[in-house]
Formats: C-alpha cells, sequence, structure tokens
C-alpha cells in the first residue's frame, strides 16, 4: 500500500453545552482530522488530543507540528505493507500518542474501504452491537447534575459516569445514589487526588460504584496500587495506560482491575488492540473512552469496542450529545436500550459531510 498523501484539516467545533472534567472546562472543540490518501481511496482518522494539556501532554497544536514534521515524512513516499505496521514505523517518535494514533487509525480506515470492510471488522470485531454509557461532567449544581442524569437514563444509556474532584466527590456521589440507588454509577476523577487522600476516597466505598476512573497522578502506577489495596471499589486506570507494557505492569502490580482504553491516547488500533490482549488474558474487562470526538473519532470508538473483551458500556455516545450537527451521515445514534449497532458498509460506515468540513475547517495544509 502506498501512501501518497496526507491532508490534515484543523475543524473548529462548539460543544452543545460545557464539558467540566477535574482539570478544566471545555466549550468548544479543535479537532485535527487526517485524511490519508493511497491506492486511489480515503482514509479518515481524528486526532483526540485536546486543546490544552490538562488532560495528558498533548494538544491540537502539538499534534499538528509533529505529524507535519515527523509523522508524514517517515510515512510518505515509501511502500507500507500494512496498516499494522504503522505503530512500529512511528516507535521512534517518543510519546504524542494522539498525534501518530489519529494518522494510524486513518490507515485502518483507508485499509479497510480497500478492501471492502466495514472497519469493525477489519480490526478483528466479534459483536454487532455495542452497549453504552455517557460521562457527565461537572456541573454547576447538584440539581443540574441529577437531571442530567435522569434524561441520560430517559434516553435508555446503560451506565453513568460522573466527574468528580476534591469538594465534588462524596457528597454528590451521595445525592446521587440517594436519587439513583440502582444505576449503573462510576466516577471519573482525572488524577486529581494523590494518595494522602485514599481516607476520603474510601468513603465512596458505601455508594457501590461500579469503578472509580484515573483517582491519582497521570503517570502512577504504584500509588494506584497502594489506593487500591485500601479501597473495595475497583480502580479503572485512563491516563495512566498508554501501552501494553504499561498495562501489564498495571495488571501485575494489581493497580487497576478495570482498564479504559482510548484510541488516540495508546497511538492507534494496533496498540489498542495489544492492551485488549493483555487485559483479557488476566481477566481485566476493558471499555473504551472517549475524548469528545467528532463523528470520525466516535466511528472509530465504536469499532473499538466491537472488539470482545469491550464488555463494559463505553463512553461512546449519540453524537446530538456533543454537538448540534456532527461532521458525518448519518450522524452516530443510540437505540432506546441504550447500544449502537454497527452495519455492514466499508470503512467508518458513515459518509463525510465534505462541504460541512470545508466551512467548518480553520487550517489545512497538504503533505505530500
Ligand atoms: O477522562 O474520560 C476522560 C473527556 C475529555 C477528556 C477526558 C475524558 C473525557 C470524558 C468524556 O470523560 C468522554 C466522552 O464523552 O467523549
Ligand atoms: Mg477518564
Amino acid at each position: 500500500m502506498r501512501l501518497e498523501k496526507i491532508i490534515l484539516r484543523e475543524i473548529g467545533m462548539p460543544l452543545v453545552s460545557f464539558f467540566e472534567a477535574s482539570f478544566g472546562r471545555t466549550t468548544d472543540r479543535r479537532i485535527i482530522l487526517v485524511e490519508v490518501r493511497g491506492e486511489g481511496a480515503s482514509g479518515w482518522g481524528e486526532v483526540t488530543a485536546p486543546e490544552n494539556p490538562f488532560y495528558n501532554e498533548e494538544t491540537t497544536e502539538t499534534a499538528w507540528h509533529i505529524i507535519s514534521r515527523y509523522v508524514a515524512p517517515r510515512l510518505l513516499r515509501r511502500e507500507v505493507r500494512c496498516a499494522a505496521e504503522i505503530n512500529e514505523l512511528l516507535l521512534h517518535i517518543r510519546g504524542h500518542n494522539m498525534a501518530k494514533g489519529g494518522v494510524e487509525a486513518a490507515v485502518w480506515e483507508l485499509e479497510a474501504r480497500l478492501n471492502g470492510k466495514p472497519l469493525w471488522r477489519h480490526i478483528g470485531g466479534a459483536r454487532t452491537e455495542i452497549p453504552c454509557g455517557v460521562s457527565i461532567g461537572i456541573q454547576n449544581t447538584v440539581e443540574e447534575l441529577l437531571e442530567r442524569i435522569r434524561r441520560e437514563l430517559d434516553a435508555g444509556y446503560q451506565r453513568i459516569k460522573i466527574k468528580i474532584k476534591p469538594g465534588w466527590d462524596v457528597g454528590v456521589v451521595a445525592r446521587v445514589r440517594e436519587r439513583f440507588p440502582a444505576i449503573r454509577l462510576m466516577a471519573d476523577a482525572n488524577s486529581a487526588y494523590s494518595l494522602a487522600d485514599a481516607g476520603h476516597l474510601k468513603q465512596l466505598d458505601q455508594y457501590y460504584l461500579m469503578m472509580i476512573e484515573q483517582p491519582l497522578a497521570y503517570y502512577d502506577l504504584l500509588d494506584h496500587a497502594r489506593l487500591q489495596e485500601q479501597l473495595a471499589t475497583p480502580i479503572c486506570l485512563d491516563e495512566s495506560i498508554r501501552n501494553a507494557r504499561l498495562a501489564e505492569q498495571a495488571i501485575e502490580l494489581r493497580a487497576a482491575r478495570i482498564i479504559n482504553i482510548k484510541l488516540g491516547r495508546v497511538g492507534g488500533f494496533a496498540e489498542a488492540r495489544r492492551i485488549h490482549e493483555v487485559a483479557q488474558a488476566a481477566g481485566i474487562p476493558v471499555w473504551c473512552g472517549g475524548m469528545l470526538e467528532s463523528g470520525v473519532g466516535r466511528a472509530h470508538n465504536v469499532a473499538l469496542s466491537t472488539l470482545e473483551n469491550f464488555v463494559l458500556p463505553g463512553d461512546v455516545s449519540a453524537s446530538k450529545r456533543y454537538f448540534a450537527r456532527d461532521i458525518i451521515l448519518p450522524p452516530v445514534e443510540v437505540t432506546p436500550s441504550g447500544t449502537i449497532r454497527v452495519g455492514e458498509d466499508p470503512g467508518l460506515g458513515h459518509n463525510l459531510d465534505l462541504d460541512y468540513i470545508e466551512s467548518l475547517t480553520a487550517r489545512k495544509e497538504e503533505l505530500v
């Protein structure tokens, strides 16, 4: 397979409502779309780096730089055997997984299209319907949070994740539990705590959460293992799991009982599949996380979620929860029972709304 051209587009998309995590509030997305052209077809990917380096080190700006300066020159004008090889070709670029992952995923999509297969089958997916949950950000008041939860439950979503931070944690979870005693509920701290907070976090045990996600530092496995020893609530790692080796280390240390896999954070489908395998072999369930993606990244997340060990509902939800209008047609939709179904159309399984993408484009670069 010869990759002829990589086109980067930065699009601006306002969120229908702000999304707040412990690290800050997002109101407008700046998303890099990657179009990889080769063999007369196009594959599409999305860079999931956020606007600011508050989730991990990457940003929209750094990803643009890394792709245009390092990733594209490495992949263009050479014979690439298969999409599964891209990860290795980019190993010399340290870190910057989201930049690399956006391009890697685009090559998988291109390859799927060239083979006339849906992306989810091409990566080895096993299920045609995936269970969905929602991630609900920190709200201005607990009443607003309760109202949002009710809306998402009415829409059919199978589990609710709320964001927590110091000052918006035990008391909030208590009120959510009081109102919704039987729902599948979990909390994501995005690294807002330290091991010194173990006693405080232990209070969450009484609310029988499915899991607490990434309570401690984004790079720390050892302290998560120490915290897990003290908690009944399972710890799920997100930020800390950047590759399959770290997943092995987390499992061996008992730092996590559940793993959140994000395509971008781990550098694409090849590494996501390796983490999926490592976890499966150890009896650790996984689920697919989200980064407020547009339809392109969302469709990739749906495809990833069809792998066998994605047994827990992911943060993979309908386009309309994020954007008034998505860039793919049809948008990602969720059934009344809180699932997304995949079909047999090749590649992404959605059409790109190219005119709309063009109208959202703030900058564009063609790399040859
Ligand atoms: O930690 O899972 C996270 C959004 C942005 C950055 C980090 C996270 C999130 C979410 C929302 O929780 C996931 C989504 O709905 O796309
Ligand atoms: Mg998270």
